[in-house]
């Protein structure tokens, strides 16, 4: 981002985007950065849903073969509880 005064940059500051997000988000379907129960309704009702790439629907179909099925759910078992508790 730059600011500039008089055709000038009086501030320049580079946004850098976090390259390094969990891949467990992936399954966070309503973006509350957790993989919960909530998640998992919202992937249940869209159970045996056909979902090409360009549909919004295929943020449920987590190995991209274009249906949401029971693959899909054994793929999200592997994010559910993200992130993890830190142990004491
Ligand atoms: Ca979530
Ligand atoms: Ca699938």
């Amino acid at each position: 981002m730059e600011v500039r005064f008089q055709n000038e940059i009086i501030k320049q500051k580079k946004f850098e985007f976090d390259s390094m997000a969990s891949p467990e988000l992936r399954a966070d379907f309503d973006q509350d950065m957790d993989v919960d129960f909530n998640d998992l309704i919202l992937l249940a009702r869209n159970l045996g849903k056909k979902a090409n790439l360009f549909q919004a629907l295929s943020l449920f179909d987590l190995n991209q073969d274009e249906i949401i099925n029971e693959v899909d759910f054994v793929r999200f078992k592997d994010f559910f509880g993200f992130p993890k508790s830190p142990q004491p």
